[in-house]
């Protein structure tokens, strides 16, 4: 399988589908939104995306399953399943807000083989596949240096499952806050991950978190030199829904500073 050109066919499928987003996005209304559940929003833009995408892959590579947000495709243990996130950052696009994105991991198995996320807004495309490095609009991407965790600019999400997490959240914002150069939140776990992978931020975290959010951008993480693993250390987090993803210099630290927060067994 040549994964270079493969990841390129992906990238054009994955921008495809953000300038829909893009489209629908000038003439969308709240009256269109549908509540999955307590603070979990989906639209007919997520459907019609993932749609429109699971068309364009299914062409592309007949023999692969599905992993999809909205849940309008299957994965029957085939030798490959793509995992696909139509509109990552849903509750950012209902209001009109940025960023949101289009994310798409190809699997094989237990390994990522190429992701690419695409952000309509700022109509940037982060790529890359196994070896073969991770890239942002055709320029190599390496993650930050920063080895102080004073001096780290963290993004750390709050998930819609507030009811789970929401002492989690106060004890891991204690924790971190005062004690770390910045701490944000952007409601797209894709595009806060790929900024990890070109430096932007230095680690993200967030629990309770959909495999289609993190997993094309977990490995471009990997493949720009970063870590990535559950909140435990576990490096074989693709089918995990507690994932830390970071420049590797500040994994441990953080790792740490996460599990005193994080009730056990979580
Ligand atoms: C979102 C993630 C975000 C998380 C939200 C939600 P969606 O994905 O990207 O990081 O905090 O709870 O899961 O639902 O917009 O595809």
């Amino acid at each position: 399988m040549d994964l270079a050109q493969l990841t390129t066919e992906v990238r054009r499928i994955a921008m495809d589908a953000g300038r829909f987003l893009k489209e629908e996005r000038k003439n969308f209304c709240l009256e269109s939104v549908e509540k999955k559940h307590a603070h979990d929003y989906v639209s007919y833009v997520d459907k019609e995306s993932e749609k429109q995408i699971v068309a364009a892959l299914s062409a592309l590579l007949p023999e692969a399953g599905f992993i999809t947000e909205e849940g309008s495709a299957t994965y029957r243990d085939e030798p490959y399943c793509w995992v696909v996130d139509p509109l990552d950052g849903t509750t950012n696009f209902i209001h009109d807000n940025a960023p949101y994105c289009v994310s798409i991991a190809l699997r094989s198995k237990e390994e990522l083989l190429l992701g690419v996320v695409y952000d309509p807004c700022r109509n940037e495309c982060f790529y890359g596949w196994q070896g073969g490095g991770a890239y942002v609009d055709g320029r190599r991407m390496q993650v930050s240096a920063v080895g102080q965790m004073e001096d780290a600019f963290l993004v750390v999400e709050l998930p819609y499952n507030s009811q789970q997490y929401a002492r989690t959240g106060e004890h891991l914002i204690h924790n971190l806050y005062g004690k770390v150069g910045g701490i944000r939140m952007t409601g797209s776990a894709a595009l806060a991950i790929c900024y990890v992978a070109a430096g932007r931020f230095d680690a993200w975290a967030e629990a309770f978190i959909g495999k289609w959010d993190y997993s094309a951008a977990a490995l471009l993480v990997q493949e720009a030199g970063g870590k990535v693993t559950d909140f435990y250390g576990g490096e074989n987090f693709i089918e995990g829904h507690h994932i830390i993803a970071t420049n590797g210099l500040l994994h441990q630290e953080l790792q740490e500073l996460i599990c005193q927060a994080y009730p056990l067994g979580m």
